[in-house]
């Protein structure tokens, strides 16, 4: 899609279906032309009324008609560029709900000279007049398809420019050097030194442990957009479709006190404080004779291995000897980083003071709110939602990428001075990082990257 700002289009940007209200949303040099020869302020069709004339943020009651025939009762919204969602002249028509009322309605604009918004093209709009950066827009789709206080929260962070005013940080540093290293060079007969070899070498060390402990939030954030996939794994027997359904509150998997009963993977969603879970509740592992069991138990490891966070359950009432081995099992073959070990059933034998672990019981609530705590802490999603975290995480697989180019080239900056090179050679690495900030907040750009982007939206946003 090409950009053409020249024309003006046209959306309903609410979804559809029935509902109270629809907004169809009018963008560009002819919107209020377009909504004065539809709307007039009395029954009688037009009557001259002339949008133009309204003050911006303005709300006015008419009805909406095509060729004397009234479509609908209406409330007009006025803004003016460029104080508007896109900078442009923008009208909003909030209709009776309901897709056929609104596609009447769209339609008759299209007929008027509108045409039909492309996804995302309001937002793009939105950028290339300037009213937020690329980082910016991108959020706002994050925004749209958030379905937890987490992904709320991120995206609400990026929205608000926390992404965008990182950048512009850290370019401005890069810049403060570039131009002195610059202005060296034309002055190179002199022998001038106006920036310390030293000092820029330790300047791009911060920048880019800075920019790497961000770039590392990258899990973090795909964790808090995807959902983190919590396996429950254990021996059979363990407690594991128990504690399954008991976080579901529902009976969703089958319990009984037969070993082996369950025997393949269940898999549900589940939101614990804001945060997105994938609870996978598996079959127990034994050494099993039985084809079926032994393909479940397949399945258990494989499930184990794409997990972001395990829970070993181990049931408390084993004699000491299994507890010990199993003890050992999770110790040995579980990576410690993203693994806890539970112990359960602690009603039956409370371990609590004999063994490290989580010691969890079904009978005791208070026990499973603790297990939620520390689960969310293994995961560092712990305030993530309650605002007391004030670090920057990206979910953005393409920001990662961006950041990524500007610390290899802040590396090879860093080749080059220990190379010895002149700064010639320096403030070619540096614009190189400099190019790559600016592709996060879009202001070296292309059609592709944009499309790319936009593509993703919803009509009407
Ligand atoms: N007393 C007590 N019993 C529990 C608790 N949690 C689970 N159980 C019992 O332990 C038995 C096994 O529970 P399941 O949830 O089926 O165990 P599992 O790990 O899914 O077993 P498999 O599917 O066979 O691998 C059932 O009889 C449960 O009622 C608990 O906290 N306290
Ligand atoms: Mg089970």
């Amino acid at each position: 899609m090409k950009f053409n700002l020249s024309d003006t289009i046209a959306a309903i940007s609410t979804p559809a279906g029935e509902g109270g209200i629809a907004v169809i949303r009018i963008s560009g040099n002819d919107s209020f032309k377009i909504a004065g020869n539809i709307f007039s302020k009395t029954k009688n069709g037009s009557d001259g009324t002339e949008i133009s004339k309204f003050d911006s943020h303005t709300v006015h009651f008419g009805y909406i008609s095509d060729n004397n025939e009234i479509i609908d009762e209406v409330l007009l919204t006025v803004f003016r560029d460029p104080n508007s969602y896109t900078g442009e002249d923008v009208i909003e028509i909030s209709s009776h709900g309901g897709n056929f009322i609104a596609q009447k309605i769209l339609s008759l604009i299209i007929k008027k000279g509108a045409r039909h918004a492309g996804p995302g093209e309001f937002t793009k709009r939105a950028f290339l007049n300037g009213k937020m950066d690329l980082s910016q827009a991108e959020a706002v789709a994050d925004l749209i398809s958030s379905k937890t206080n987490a992904s709320h929260a991120s995206s609400i962070k990026q929205l608000e420019g926390s992404l965008s005013s990182l950048v512009n940080g850290v370019k401005d540093e890069i810049i403060n050097v570039t131009s002195l290293l610059e202005l060296e060079l034309d002055f190179a007969e002199e022998d001038l030194e106006f920036v310390k070899k030293d000092e820029v070498k330790i300047k791009a060390e911060k920048i880019i442990s800075r920019l790497e402990k961000i770039i590392s939030s990258y899990i973090k954030g795909k964790v808090i957009r995807e959902g983190v996939r919590l396996v429950i794994a254990g021996r059979p027997n363990s407690g594991k479709s128990s504690l399954f359904n008991y976080l579901l509150k529902t009976n969703r998997a089958i319990v009984s006190d037969i070993a082996g009963t369950t025997r393949d993977f269940i898999e549900e969603k589940l939101i614990i404080e804001g945060v997105l879970f994938n609870l996978i509740d598996t079959a127990g592992i034994r050494s099993s004779e039985d084809l079926i069991e032994s393909e479940g138990i397949k399945r258990s490891y494989s499930k184990m291995e794409e997990a972001d966070l395990i829970l070993y359950l181990t049931d408390s009432s084993e004699k000491d000897e299994e507890l010990k081995e199993d003890t050992e099992t999770f110790k040995k073959a579980f990576d410690q980083k993203k693994s806890l070990m539970v112990y359960t059933k602690s009603d039956l034998n409370d371990l609590k003071n004999r063994k490290e672990g989580i010691h969890i019981s079904l009978l005791k609530d208070e026990t499973i709110e603790a297990l939620k705590k520390k689960m969310l802490k293994k995961i560092s999603l712990e305030n993530l939602t309650s605002g007391k975290s004030g670090e920057i995480i990206i979910t953005n697989l393409r920001h990662r990428i961006c950041l990524e180019n500007v610390v290899d080239s802040l590396k090879s900056t860093l080749a080059t001075l220990d190379a010895g090179m002149t700064g010639e050679f320096l403030s070619v690495d540096l614009r190189k990082a400099l190019a790559h900030l600016g592709e996060i907040t879009g202001e070296v750009t292309n059609d592709d990257i944009l499309n790319n982007i936009f593509r993703n939206f919803c009509i009407g946003k």
